[in-house]
């Protein structure tokens, strides 16, 4: 009965023992994943484009293979992420247009434009390091094909984020120019990156069931609380502040304390009037409408090579 495959299912959560596709899950936790993967899916892929701004001017060669590779493996990224959505039993497509259509989300942060090359090293530093601390927790989540797609990616992920380290690094020990870029990519970055946790922990509506369902393994709150404490240490080390004039060690408590977030700025672009939230979706739909020739001619191939098998 669904009372006996209920009770199968909490046990498992209880015991942390995965979920996998093909067990009962109830339709809520179902849905709740393909919201949250397929987000997590386009991320990816949205967050491919304000790299790619800059492949074409990296300062150096060298620089420009390794921003290469990582926004490839960004597209990679999403493609795992859509095929654990798929093991739910939606379809790519569907969830893609949705995207393209703006009825499901991205991440906010995607919605900031790049100036310059100083965005691109503290992109990969913040950004991917703000998405480390997320998607290492993340590796732990109940729903198994989600969980195991978390472990590559974020092999990869503290590749990213080490290359922007790099980066950063080389501009915050160049001339007082590049260490100006520097400080001004930092200064309009901070803030977008602290909200890539969502909002906190008082008005996050998924959280509580996440957490009861070990999808979320760490609050909104914590998940930001545990990046700045990482984070604060490299900014120092490198010379540089955060626009934050309430951040300081709380000796106490242990932790690094911050100002308050400005919330109605998060609203304001998860609801699709941030400064980019126009360009980036015209840039994808753009790129859907003039691959559908890629798409007729691979299924053309398809089914031409089935019916020789046949
Ligand atoms: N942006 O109740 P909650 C990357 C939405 S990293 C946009 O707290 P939840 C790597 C939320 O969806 C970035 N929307 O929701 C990379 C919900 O709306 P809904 C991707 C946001 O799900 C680096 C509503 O607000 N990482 O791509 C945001 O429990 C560099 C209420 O929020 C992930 O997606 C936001 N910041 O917690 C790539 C991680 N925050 O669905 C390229 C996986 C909240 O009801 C270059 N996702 N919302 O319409 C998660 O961990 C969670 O979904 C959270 C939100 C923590 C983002």
């Amino acid at each position: 009965t669904d009372a006996q495959y209920q009770q199968h299912f909490d046990d498992k959560i209880a015991a942390d023992t995965s979920i996998e596709a093909k067990d009962w899950m109830p339709e809520a936790y179902r849905q709740n994943l393909i919201r949250q993967i397929g987000q997590h899916a386009h991320s990816e892929v949205v967050g491919m484009l304000p790299e790619a701004n800059w492949l074409t001017r990296a300062p150096t060669l060298r620089r420009k293979a390794v921003l290469l590779a990582k926004v490839q493996d960004e597209a990679g990224h999403g493609l795992y992420l859509y095929s654990a959505a798929e093991t739910l039993g939606c379809s790519r497509q569907d969830i893609y247009q949705k995207m393209l259509d703006g009825k499901m989300k991205y991440s906010s942060i995607f919605n900031y434009p790049t100036l310059n090359w100083a965005d691109i090293g503290v992109i990969g530093w913040l950004v991917d390091g703000a998405a480390i601390v997320n998607q290492v927790a993340l590796c732990r989540a109940s729903y198994g094909p989600y969980a195991r797609a978390m472990v590559k990616i974020c092999k990869e992920e503290s590749f990213h984020q080490r290359q922007g380290y790099e980066a950063v690094m080389a501009m915050a020990n160049g001339s007082e120019q590049q260490q100006a870029m520097l400080q001004d990519a930092i200064n309009r970055f901070w803030w977008p990156v602290l909200m890539m946790f969502g909002p906190s922990d008082t008005d996050s509506p998924h959280s509580a069931q996440s957490m009861a369902w070990k999808i979320k393994r760490h609050s909104n709150d914590e998940l930001r609380q545990k990046f700045v404490d990482n984070t604060v240490p490299q900014l120092e080390a490198l010379g540089m502040t955060a626009p934050d004039a309430d951040l300081a060690w709380d000796e106490a408590a242990g932790h690094y304390r911050f100002g308050e977030i400005d919330w109605s700025e998060l609203h304001e672009v998860i609801k699709g009037r941030g400064q980019c939230n126009h360009e980036r979706l015209q840039a994808k739909r753009r790129a859907w409408d003039e691959g559908a020739w890629v798409r007729e001619g691979a299924l053309a191939h398809a089914s031409k090579n089935t019916s020789t098998a046949a």
